[in-house]
């Protein structure tokens, strides 16, 4: 049976990637670096089937719309290429926490699609392959591919690969990422429309571009010495950059609400009473804080308090993604 199931996590990207290079590739024009999240995750299986007439996309149990089952096809298209199947697909895929809301679900999703659909294929199990193979389809989604702190160095020229790379372990240091959920609706701007808008016409995308390598080695440095100190202030400045690019568009793309702002300034209130904690945004109104292990529940206390904040979820640095069944193990 050409079938498998795999389970893959959301990462946050603490060195930020926002904008693509020009020549359509699917090429990341600055740097990134992010942790996997433990404790989120998206379920997904493929299953190739000669009754079909068309790759199928069922998500969170009802029907796909056309955008999305072509994104899927996509990489289907690609596994289809490399192992010599000629099957389509039927996937269905759920994920234990909002969808397509600035949660990096597009990241978790083509990470386990990658993993499950490589398996069903039977091609060899080789993660800078499945990595390159969700870049294609998702930048951030390259970086789920791996479990604990992991980089995607920015694409060049006429490069006809590019995965990303494990840079250390989640036991290498610990963190606590705890997401202050602010909105359970969908975004109204998706993040591959918010960074081509930004890159054709923000002024301030050229300075994004020059700015974020230097923050990213700043931010690899201090992970490789887990000096939370320097950290915190880089990736806030990682996120808020890249922010301050999407808003300088026109008309300029604005991802955050009125709760977001207020986390923003509670964490730093934290921070002038001695606790350290840092936030980064992504391409949505939730605030992600940063900090040590033993400052999560004084976080989760503070942030709760905040009016707009509908709930938290508390994660750590997590594993990879893996392969749950395959072939006859799994249910057709
Ligand atoms: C990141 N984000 O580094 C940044 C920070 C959101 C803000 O990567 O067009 O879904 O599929 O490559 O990867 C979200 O964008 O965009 C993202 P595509 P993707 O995590």
């Amino acid at each position: 049976m050409k079938t498998a199931t795999a389970i893959a996590s959301p990462n946050i990207a603490l060195a930020k990637y926002w904008g693509k290079r020009e020549d359509g590739a699917n090429l990341p024009a600055v740097p990134s670096l992010s942790v996997t999240l433990a404790g989120m995750s998206t379920t997904t299986s493929v299953l190739f089937d000669d009754g079909l007439d068309a790759d199928l996309l069922v998500l969170d149990g009802e029907v796909a719309d056309r955008a999305s089952t072509a994104r899927v096809a996509g990489m289907l298209e690609r596994v289809r290429a490399a192992s010599g199947l000629r099957e389509f697909a039927r996937v269905e895929s759920s994920n234990d926490f909002p969808t397509a809301s600035g949660l990096a679900s597009s990241a978790s999703a083509f990470a386990a699609l990658a993993v499950a659909a490589t398996a069903a294929a039977g091609l060899p199990v080789d993660a800078t392959w499945q990595s390159d193979l969700a870049r294609r389809t998702s930048v951030s989604a390259a970086r789920s591919l791996f479990g604990g702190f992991v980089e995607l160095r920015a694409g060049r020229p006429g490069d006809s690969h590019l995965a990303a790379e494990p840079v250390a372990t989640a036991a290498h240091w610990p963190l606590s990422v705890i997401v202050a959920v602010t909105s359970e609706g969908r975004k109204a701007v998706g993040s591959t429309d918010g960074m081509l808008h930004t890159v054709l016409t923000s002024p301030y995308y050229p300075a994004w571009v020059t700015s974020a390598p230097a923050l990213f080695s700043r931010i690899r440095d201090a992970i490789h010495r887990r000096d939370l100190e320097v950290l915190g202030p880089a990736i806030e400045q990682s996120a808020l950059l890249m922010h301050a690019a999407a808003l300088g568009a026109s008309p300029g793309v604005i991802y955050w609400n009125a709760a977001t702002v207020q986390v923003l300034l509670a964490v730093r209130r934290l921070r002038s009473e001695g606790l350290l904690a840092f936030a980064t945004i992504d391409a949505g109104p939730h605030v992600k804080v940063v900090t040590a292990p033993e400052n999560e529940a004084a976080v989760v206390t503070a942030l709760r308090a905040e009016p707009g904040v509908l709930r938290t979820i508390e994660t750590r640095v997590g594993p990879g993604p893996r392969v749950l069944t395959r072939g006859a193990e799994a249910k057709a």
